[in-house]
């Protein structure tokens, strides 16, 4: 198996050593950083996602092989950076204000990154500003997780906040959370709903028009 190949196969198992220490082997041996995000990484993120819509890949599968991508995104971003790659698209991804829950976000988030995004982790418990304020500074897409019955209800309140901001026109809204529906997102004015971490990487390019 070539090593470019063990990259790929490292993340698909979830192996984070190994995805680490292959893509580290694979840059002293001169490969280009753009090259292992391009042809390992997000190929092998994209078959993950591919995996949980077929049920082969569950929640955990999928967990481990975003931390596996994860770990090499951290020797990769630092010299994606300097070498000025850049991401194709920039998110804000938060969990709705009165909300704790994140591993559902954070999967989304891990999700996005492996497609190839800048994402902003606006954290938990976050006011409806905070999502204004990401977009003022340049996030093209906003991501608003909610898990709890009570706090799905403060998601219009985001939408409203961007719309006072003057800047709705200028970001697509998603939401996703186990009690949210593609209705509700709807009737809240959002661009999509995702139901789970997959759906959100397709939906979020389909809407910012990324291949
Ligand atoms: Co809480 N909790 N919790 N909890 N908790 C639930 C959600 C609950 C269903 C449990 C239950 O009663 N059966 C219930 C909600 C009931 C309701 O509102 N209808 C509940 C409750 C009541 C509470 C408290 C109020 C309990 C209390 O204190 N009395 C409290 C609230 C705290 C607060 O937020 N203010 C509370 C607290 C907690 C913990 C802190 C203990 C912990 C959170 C830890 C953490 O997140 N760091 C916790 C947990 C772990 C859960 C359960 C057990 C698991 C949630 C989870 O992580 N699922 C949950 C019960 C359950 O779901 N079985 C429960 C795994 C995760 C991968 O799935 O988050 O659904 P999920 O994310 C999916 C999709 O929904 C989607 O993609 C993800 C991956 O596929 N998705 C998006 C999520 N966000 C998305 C965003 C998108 C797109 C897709 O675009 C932006």
């Amino acid at each position: 198996m070539s090593d470019l190949k063990q990259l790929y196969q490292a993340v698909l198992d979830g192996d984070a050593d190994l995805a680490r220490q292959t893509l580290e082997g694979l840059l002293a041996a001169g490969s280009r950083p753009d090259a292992l995000l391009n042809e390992a990484l997000i190929p092998a993120m994209d078959e993950v996602g591919a995996r949980f819509e077929r049920q082969e890949y569950y929640v955990p599968e999928m967990l481990v092989s975003a931390r596996a991508m994860q770990a090499g995104m951290t020797v990769l971003r630092p010299l994606l950076a300097a070498s000025g790659v850049k991401a194709s698209a920039r998110a804000a991804i938060g969990t709705v204000q009165g909300d704790l829950h994140d591993i559902g976000k954070n999967l989304v988030i891990m999700m996005l990154e492996g497609a190839g995004l800048e994402v902003i982790d606006l954290g938990v418990d976050v006011p409806p500003q905070r999502f204004a304020e990401a977009v003022r500074n340049g996030a093209q897409l906003v991501g608003v997780s909610a898990l709890l019955t009570t706090t799905m209800a403060k998601i219009p309140d985001v939408i409203e906040a961007l719309e006072d901001a003057g800047v709705r026109q200028s970001a697509k809204v998603i939401v996703g959370g186990a009690p949210l529906t593609q209705a509700f997102a709807d009737k809240v004015g959002a661009d999509g709903y995702a139901p789970d971490a997959s759906q959100a990487v397709s939906l979020a390019k389909r809407l910012l028009s990324l291949k």
